[in-house]
């Protein structure tokens, strides 16, 4: 099988919130890119891409061009041979790498590598990746989020876990005292009751004294997890954090490649890894990390997208949960079904996604 065509677009979508209907900023809009990879005697594979933080625009025409030039270099290429592809991109960026935008396009080309495998051999991309459930849960994201007041944060907390919801993540680092921290965590906890996991995102806005100390003070919440407590690439005050705290230490989703994920392992600052599919750069790379995480008993879970990571959460030895967060679900014209507060893997080739072309069509912008 040969690669014969590459096809990218630019879609631009108005932010939503849908979980609990948020009140999403006027004007806020999220740029996602858009590709398709086109075989001579084999299926068509799709992947999409983005900056992997609010999906914001503003470089989003130098990532479609990014994504159309690696693509023009594997024309002629065996889709298959995922590891021959990443390798030979990585060489080709090696100068404007590793990371950023050549790292974010790359990971497009091979989620879509990824979807022709899956429908080449008939089977869902978790089945590739080792198979190891069929459903994973997730938890509810991007809901209750640190701008928003505590009012609106306390009655979405509520509709979350009374649609369903068994694993609801909030945000903190709210800027202001320790004391407003621990109530707004106190408040979301007596709403959602305590059979509901609670995640804590402070991305990277306390150092490591406020992480230990606020942290301290929110033990008696149990929560699931505290993530990205302080600076991400600081592996050894984000350490310090895990031993001073029983609460498990999270983060991941800021890194590029795989080799950081060693460093962290290795100093020990993680209790859970968190893997983001772009920044990581695609499916080939998501897997390693996953087992070098296992190698280390630690577990791993995803950062956004969910209708393609939770293939990936489900397949791997040590998923654990899924990041729900469905704010480009719109694209695809049948996503994962959640039931029970679990995503259901998929059944159909591949990614099991298709663009709908109406809704890509009323958001084209290049
Ligand atoms: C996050 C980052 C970027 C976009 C959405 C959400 C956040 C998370 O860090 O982990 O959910
Ligand atoms: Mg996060």
């Amino acid at each position: 099988m040969k690669i014969t065509s590459i096809n990218a677009r630019i879609v631009r979508l108005p932010a939503i919130e849908p979980l609990a209907n948020g009140p999403v900023p006027a004007r806020t809009m999220r740029d996602v890119v858009l590709l398709r990879v086109g075989t001579d005697h084999g299926p068509e594979g799709i992947g999409f891409t983005c900056f992997p933080g609010y999906y914001s625009g503003n470089m989003s025409g130098a990532l479609k061009i990014a994504v159309e030039h690696l693509g023009s270099l594997v024309v002629g290429d065996d889709p298959v041979k995922t590891e021959a592809i990443h390798a030979k991109l990585a060489a080709t960026v090696s100068f404007s790498g590793p990371g950023g935008i050549a790292t974010l396009a790359l990971a497009a080309l091979d989620i879509a590598l990824w979807d022709i495998k899956g429908k080449a051999c008939g089977e869902p991309l978790a089945s590739l990746v080792g198979g190891r459930r069929t459903r994973v849960p997730a938890y509810a994201s991007g809901v209750l989020q640190r701008n928003y007041p505590l009012k609106h944060i306390v009655s979405a907390a509520e509709h979350l876990a009374a649609s369903g919801f068994r694993q609801i993540k909030m945000q903190l680092g709210l800027g202001g005292s320790a004391a407003d921290e621990i109530e707004r965590a106190r408040q979301v906890r007596a709403v959602i009751g305590d059979k509901v996991d609670l995640m804590v995102d402070v991305n990277q806005r306390w150092d490591v004294k406020q992480a230990i100390s606020i942290g301290q003070r929110l033990e008696g919440l149990n929560l699931s997890w505290l993530e990205d407590v302080t600076a991400f690439e600081d592996y050894a005050g984000i350490a310090r954090v895990a031993q001073a705290l029983t609460t498990p230490i999270a983060g991941g989703e800021y890194v590029f490649g795989i080799v950081p994920f060693r460093q962290m392992l290795e100093a020990r600052s993680l209790d859970i890894v968190m893997i983001d599919l772009l920044r990581v750069g695609g499916i080939t790379q998501w897997i390693k990390v996953a087992g070098m995480a296992e190698a280390f008993n630690i577990p791993v879970v995803s950062h956004i997208m969910p209708e393609i990571s939770l293939h990936l959460v489900a397949g791997v030895a040590n998923g654990m949960t899924v990041e729900y967060i469905p704010w480009v679900a719109r694209l695809f014209k049948e996503v994962p079904q959640l039931v029970d507060g679990d995503l259901l893997v998929p059944q159909r080739p591949g990614l099991g996604l298709e663009f709908d072309e109406d809704v890509v069509a009323r958001h084209l912008v290049a």
